[in-house]
Order: structure tokens, then sequence, then C-alpha cells
């Protein structure tokens, strides 16, 4: 054969595959299931080479497990709600709808176009008026069970885009899509009630031991349990007469003596009164909301604070008067919105200390520091130590000294009320769904004078989205719509109406795995199907979804197994995290970034293709429309074939790493698919004809191509299972070499001979079968070139003989009177005896026993020999 044509061949392929809806599930399929799952994307108009890598790791993982003998569930949808939508409809007057169906064609043309195992029935969108009704009667299901609250919250006002932001969606004070200054506002909102999980969220990280150990650490992270101490502050004279006193929420009790001062949100009801009489105060605490709320920005702001003039007593010392100051870095959604701070042990509390000339005594010395001379600097200590200045505490640690503040004012009493309690405290918020955006599902709540909330009643549902809406003016287009919201209240008739925000698009991802378990189902899911079904085996996708999504979808899974629409809590068994894609970036003469198409190489430096001007090579990033270091997929695909971009893909680097596209890169990958071609076809050429079974008593060259063949596989098969699919790759480079190398010495007789014309069959077929969950279309040509009439894609996994490992030796540390003197290889089924008269034979054994004969020998099998002397 010539050279291999992917752009002919590919295809052919797909089609072949697609005719006989090898990938279409049964879900009743009796063999072991197996559920591998890819982010879905989010249909922004073109797949990008992230989306080619991600499910191209995918694709492996069900190719190789359909191979295995498992009925394998690998869908595809769309996350299609979202604001990109109608910024589109604003801009270019269309419906959202339009667009986003537009480009949904177009990208599942693209993935098509990559050869991915996927049942295309199972297909749905977020957007589908199908999905988001179970998706309103899984909200009004949750709403029974006390899962959904409607509360007054403040939250992140995007003014440009109006609406709601989640914190998250706020990136340096400024809304993530719109780049406006965020402001905050007071809204009555709607919330899933994700608090009544943090516990087990939290305690069931443990159990997730195939997610990345550094996933369920920020996952940890989020939820951030503290285990602390309320304490009460009574407060001096000068306070208001409602208000004698303040409570603190607390994580170092032991450092009450190393108090200095309190500090109080700005939006504390102590901070409020007091900025009521104090205009100055006022303003201050003005200028704090400004700054916004979320904890990083609090983190890194310049502590700044304004002193009430109120005055609290210490709880051990009702003399020590401590300074109440209203504070920048309080939050007041978190504990109490108010802290006693202790500068030697806590940064933020030191930096305000310096700045307002507090006092700062240390009370914990750290190990191994002199009491006499320890003195704090600029950085607080606040790790483990011994107590100091501090009375009955010092002396302990800081365990016992918290427990000791604990015990002792829990015990002790204030107007009926002990003064310390203990507490646990989480950073997890409710989840605010609330946006007031057109393109999302609507929440299907009716709003009525008389009743108040009223649910839409199932009978009702689902709550359409109306298609004739304007994007003209800014705000949610469904607030303005002439009829859509007006509708008789369900329980009295009166004229009442429609809830106009929708869900936060969050919700959407939340459950769509389960979704796809019963795509069409007129339940959210059919338990016998979803039961079986989930949690996923695998799923794969990008570390930026490593809190928020994976967090939502735990909290889904919780509520729907509550609700009866599921069994299990935890949605994904196996979570996988792959790298970005990056490329280098490119700048003209004129300062502006280049696409690398517009660059080419002469005489070794860089210049434009078209003015042959110098462009500047610049840093490696992650592709990016806006630094235009990106790489179409379809171009790839359309020149090398998908086979080419997968592998390239899956080769070099390891899975988790951000993969650098290079065209040498990819040119590399592109020869590899030449070189499998012709040396399947040489071995072809060799091969006894198919249906020959392997040679068992091959010997010389038939055994080497066996051994080859057979350590591969294993080898391979490990790599997979272990999604380590860069190795993967470097086994099949290995396996080629070794075969072209392993037929290229054959001489004129072990050509014709039986056993080596049967070893290049099995190895030709283990070959391909290998490399096929990579390049699938490649793999397919190969095997009609190797005589198969069916296809690969249903061939089963080649089976590894043991016998035939290159592992069947193992080496040993021979000891003689405990001192390592030698190692030693064996067959790995050798006998305690037939090791023991190996390391008498050893001439470093011999001279270590000086000729004598040894006391013992003691094998400890697989492991080490002891010679006693
Ligand atoms: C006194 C103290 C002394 C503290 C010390 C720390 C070190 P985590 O672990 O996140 O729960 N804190 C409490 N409420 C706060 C709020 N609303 N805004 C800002 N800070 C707040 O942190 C708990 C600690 O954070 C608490 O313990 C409190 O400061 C502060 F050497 O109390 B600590
Ligand atoms: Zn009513």
């Amino acid at each position: 054969p010539e050279r291999y044509n992917a752009r002919d061949v590919e295809p052919k392929w797909r089609a072949a595959w697609d005719e006989r809806g090898i990938f279409k599930l049964d879900e009743t399929d009796p063999r072991p299931s197996y559920y591998v799952l890819e982010m879905f994307p989010y249909p922004s108009g073109r797949i990008h080479m992230g989306h080619v890598r991600n499910y191209t790791m995918g694709d492996v993982v069900a190719r190789y497990k359909r191979a295995r003998g498992f009925a394998v569930l690998h869908p595809m949808g769309w996350d299609a709600f979202g604001m990109p939508a109608e910024n589109a409809a604003m801009q270019h007057n269309t419906h959202p709808a339009t667009w986003t169906y537009a480009n949904i064609a177009t990208m599942k043309a693209q993935l098509k176009s990559m050869g991915l195992s996927l049942d295309w029935d199972r297909e749905f969108a977020t957007c589908d008026v199908e999905y988001y009704h179970q998706q309103q009667t899984l909200f009004l299901d949750f709403l029974k069970a006390g899962l959904v609250e409607r509360k007054s919250a403040k939250v992140n006002w995007d003014p440009v885009d109006c609406t709601v932001l989640a914190n998250e969606q706020v990136i340096e004070g400024r809304g993530w899509r719109s780049g406006a200054l965020v402001e905050q506002r007071e809204l009555t909102q709607w919330f899933f009630r994700i608090t009544a999980f943090s516990e087990d969220l939290l305690s069931a990280l443990d159990g997730l031991e195939r997610w990345p150990e550094k996933v369920r650490l920020m996952q940890k992270n989020w939820i951030g349990r503290s285990e602390g101490m309320l304490v009460r502050f009574a407060l001096a004279e000068g306070a208001p007469a409602d208000q004698t006193e303040l409570e603190v929420f607390t994580t170092r009790a032991d450092t009450l003596f190393g108090a200095s001062f309190l500090a109080l949100s700005p939006d504390h009801p102590l901070a409020k009164a007091a900025a009521a009489g104090n205009p100055e105060l006022a303003a201050f605490a003005e200028e704090c909301r400004r700054v916004g709320t979320s904890a990083a920005a609090l983190a890194t702001i310049e502590k700044k604070g304004f002193d009430t003039g109120l005055r609290a007593r210490h709880p051990f010392d009702p003399d020590w008067l401590l300074p109440v100051y209203v504070a920048n870095f309080i939050l007041m959604d978190y504990g109490t919105g108010a802290i006693f701070g202790c500068p030697a042990h806590d940064q933020r509390d030191l930096d305000f200390a310096r700045a307002y000339g507090l006092p700062v005594t240390p009370v914990v010395l750290p190990e191994g520091a002199d009491a006499a001379t320890y003195t704090v600097g600029t950085e607080a200590h606040d790790a483990d130590g011994r107590l100091i200045n501090s009375r009955f505490l010092d002396g302990l640690t800081v365990d016992q000294a918290k427990e000791e503040v604990a015990r002792r004012l829990e015990g002790e009493n204030r107007s009926g009320r002990p003064v310390g309690q203990r507490q646990v405290n989480f950073r997890l918020r409710d989840w605010g769904i609330s946006r007031q955006r057109y393109w999302g599902c609507p929440i299907p709540v009716i709003h009525c004078e008389t009743c108040g909330v009223v649910p839409v009643p199932d009978a009702d549902l689902p709550v359409k989205l109306p298609d004739d809406v304007t994007f003209d003016v800014p705000g949610n287009p469904l607030d303005r719509h002439p009829t859509w919201r007006h509708v008789p209240c369900p329980s009295c008739g009166k004229p009442a109406r429609r809830e106009t925000d929708t869900m936060d698009t969050f919700v959407d991802s939340s459950w769509y795995f389960a979704r796809f378990t019963s795509p069409r189902a007129t339940t959210p899911t059919k338990r016998e199907v979803v039961d079986r079904w989930l949690p996923v085996d695998q799923y794969i996708g990008g570390v930026e979804h490593a809190i928020l999504h994976l967090l939502y979808s735990r909290f889904f899974a919780r509520a729907m197994k509550l609700t009866g629409h599921l069994g299990t809590t935890e949605p994904f068994a196996g979570l996988f995290t792959q790298g970005m894609v990056t490329h280098e970036t490119y700048k003209g003469a004129d300062g502006r970034w280049l696409f690398p198409e517009e660059v080419a190489i002469k005489d070794g430096a860089a210049i434009h293709v078209k003015t042959g001007e110098p462009v500047t090579i610049g840093a490696v990033e992650s592709m990016s429309k806006s630094k235009k270091n990106v790489v179409d997929p379809d171009t790839i695909i359309a020149s090398f074939g998908a086979d080419t971009a997968r592998w390239f893909m899956l080769s070099d680097t390891p899975p988790e790493r951000d993969i650098q596209w290079t065209d040498s890169g990819v040119e590399g990958a592109a020869r590899f698919v030449q070189r499998l071609w012709r040396l399947v076809g040489d071995l072809a050429e060799l091969a006894a004809p198919a249906g020959t079974p392997a040679p068992v008593e091959a010997s010389g060259p038939a055994l080497d191509i066996r051994r080859l063949a057979h350590g591969a596989l294993a080898e391979i098969e490990n790599d997979i299972e272990k999604l380590r699919f860069n190795r993967a790759v470097a086994r099949v480079y290995e396996l080629a070499n070794g075969l072209t190398g392993a037929i290229g010495d054959l001489d004129e007789t072990s050509c014709h001979a039986a056993d080596v014309r049967a070893a290049a069959r099995e190895a030709a077929e283990i070959l391909v079968r290998v490399f096929a969950p990579m390049m699938p279309h490649l793999a397919e040509e190969c095997w009609t070139v190797l005589g198969q009439a069916d296809l690969v894609a249903v061939a089963p996994w080649p089976k590894v003989e043991p016998s035939l490992l290159a592992r069947d030796t193992i080496t040993l540390p021979v000891q003689v009177n405990g001192r390592k003197r030698a190692d030693i290889t064996v067959p790995r089924a050798a006998g305690n005896a037939e090791v023991e008269a190996a390391v008498l034979g050893l001439d470093a054994v011999q001279r270590a026993l000086d000729g004598k004969p040894p006391k013992k020998v003691i094998v400890v099998p697989q492991r080490i020999v002891n010679v006693v002397a």
C-alpha cells in the first residue's frame, strides 16, 4: 500500500460505525456497565483544542472499555444556556435560541469529524424545553423538601449586564464578562440550601479515592470547616442600651490574653448603630463596602479601621478594656461579623495593630524560642507552641489552652447564658441561583398578592420561555415582556405574576450526567436506569471546574436522592482533570498579536508571512482568542486527519499537565501514522492468514515477536487503565520499533517458518487493537489489510499471555550476616531451593563466607535472601 490518506479513509469508517450503531447503548445491556463522561461543552461557536484533548481522552477510555467487554455509556450534550447567547442576540439582532442551535450544529459536525465513539441518540441541550421542564420538576421537588429558600441577601450586582453575579464570577472586583465594577445590592433571591449538606459534602470527600488529591483539597477549603468558639464580650459604658455585648467567633480562644482590640464588619448592627451618630464613621463604612466582600480581596487589601469609641471588657478580666473598631477586613456573613484581634498570632491583626499603634503581646511561644527575649517583628506566629503571658494558661500547648478556655467560658454565665460556647463554622454559603436573565431555565413559581409564593402546578409545567423577546435595552427581557408574566394565581385565581428570574446555568450542569441515562424520560430520571449507571465511573474535564461545578453536582446528587430521583449521593466515582493546550504567542511589528498561521520562520527568524516584517515570539501560554495563539481543530483535521490530532493530544505530555501544541509535534504524529500503516502492511505480507492460532510452542524469532507484542500489550493495558495516555503512546512507538526490527532481522527461512508467520499475525493484530482506541480510523483500515471482515471497533481487547512477559524474572538483594553483598536475578517462579543454590553460587557470597558452608539460608520469597555465616 502507498501512503495512508486520512482524508479519504476517515469519513468512510465513521459512516461504517454509524451504520452499525455500535456506539449506541442499550441501557439494559446485561454486561458490566461503565459510564465515561467528559464535561459537556458550552456551544460558543466552534470547538477548540481543549475540547479535542478532553474528548480524545474520554474516547480512548470509552473504546478501551468497550473492547474489554463493558456496556459503555458515553454520551454528549450541550451546556446551552447563558449570557453569551444574549450578548450575541444584542450584537447581531438574532434570537439566543437561533444562535445557540446554530452553534450546536457546527460544533456537533466538528466533534463528529473527530471520530468520537459517542451515543448521539442521547444528545440534548440544556436549553431544550424537555430538559429544563424536568429541571423545573426538580426545583419544585427540592422546594417541597425544604432545600430551596427565598431570602434577602447581599448580592454582587453587575451594573452593565444588569445581573447578579456569583462570587466567583467577580474577578478582582469586576464582572467576569462585562468587566464592570461590581456593586453590592440587597435583593430577594432564590437559594439552594447547599449548606444543609456541609458536613456530608466535606466528610464524603475522603471516600472519593479516584479524585485528584488537589481537587479534594480545593473542595475542602471551599467548604471550610472551622472548629472554634463563640465568645461574648460585655460592652463598657457608652454602648447603645439594647447592645450590651459583642459576640465574636474565634478559632484561637487560646490567644485571648493576647487580645488587643475588637473589630466589626461595617455591616454589623453595632457598627451601623455607631455610624448613625457619626458621619465620619458612616463614610468609612461606605468606603469599605465598595471594596467588595470576596475573601481573596479582603486578604490582600490594606487593613484599615475606625475606632468607634466603644470599649469591651475582657472575658477573664472585667477591668481590661479593649477598643472596638470597625474594620475593612471583617466579613459580615462569616461567624458573627465580629472578631477579637490578637496581633502576635494573626497576620491581619498584626498589620492592623501596627497601623493603629495597638499592643502586640505574644502569648504562644514558638518551639525553641526563649520567653525572656521573644518579640514579634513583622510576622505573626500562627503555628504551635506553649502559652506565655496568659495567667492560668501559661505552659499549656495551644490545644490544651483552647480546651481550658472552652471549659472555663462554658462554665461561666452572664444573664443566664454561658459566656463562651464551642461552635463549628462553615465557610460554605447557600447557593444563590436567581439570575435576572432571559436565556436560562425559568424558576417555576408565581407570586400572588394574596397567597404569596405559589409553585406552578405540575400540570402547568413546563414554564416555557417566550420566544418574542427583545434585547435592545439592558436588563431582563422577561420583565418587560408585555404578557408573559401575567398569569392567574394557581391557588386563588386572582391576577398574579410569574417569577421572572431564571436559574444560574450551573444548575443546568449539576444533573445532566443523570439525565443522560434516560434522556427522553418524562420524569427527571428513571430510577431503575439511573441507579444502574450512576455514579459516573470516569469523569474528565478541566480543573477550572474543580470547585463549583463539582460541588453543585454533589449537592444535586444528595438533593435528588432525598427527593427520590437517585440512589447515590456521589455523582462521580472517578475524576480526572486534564491540563490545558498551550501555544507560543506572536506579536507583529505594530505590537499586535498574530495568529500562528500569520507567522513563518525564515533563516531562523520569525517573520510575518505577508509583510515579511519581523515577528516577536512571546511566551507559551494557554490557547486563547485574545492572544490569537490558537490553532483551529478543523484546519488540523482537514490537513492531517482526526487520528493525527488525537495522537498528538495523547503523546509525550502527561495528561494532567499542559501540552504545548507545535507544528513539529503534529508533523511527527502524522509521520507515525504513515509508519504504522507501512508496518502493518509489511506484517500482513509476512503473516499467516487471519484465524491462524498463535504459535504456543514458539521459539527463536517467533518467540521474540510474541514477547514484544505481549509485553507491550500488558503495559498499554495498565497505562490506559491508569489514564497514562502518554505512556501508552510511548509503548506503541516501542512496539512498532520492536516489530520493525524483528521482521527486518528475519532471514529467508524464518520468513517462511510457520511459527514466525503465526507470531506475526498475532503481533499485527495486537498492534492494531492497542492503538485502535487512540487512532480508530487508521486501526479500521489496518484491520481490513489484515484480512478482518468485521470492524476493529467491535473486536475484543487481546488477552495477555503472562508466560510471555519479560518480567518473569525478579532481582533480589542478597545479605550475608545482615550486610548486603550482591543482587541475584532468578525466575519469578523459582522455588526456594533453586534460589538458595543460585545465591551460594555467587562469588560475592562465597567470598563473604570465606569458603565455609553457611549456617542457614533464609529466602523471603520475592523479597530478599539472608545468608547466615
Ligand atoms: C482570634 C484569633 C487569634 C484568630 C489568632 C485567629 C488567630 P477560619 O479558620 O477561617 O474559621 N474571623 C472570625 N470571623 C471573621 C469574619 N467575619 N471576618 C474576618 N475574620 C474573621 O478563621 C477564623 C478566624 O478568623 C477567627 O479566629 C477570627 O480571628 C477570624 F491568633 O479570633 B480569630
Ligand atoms: Zn393567590
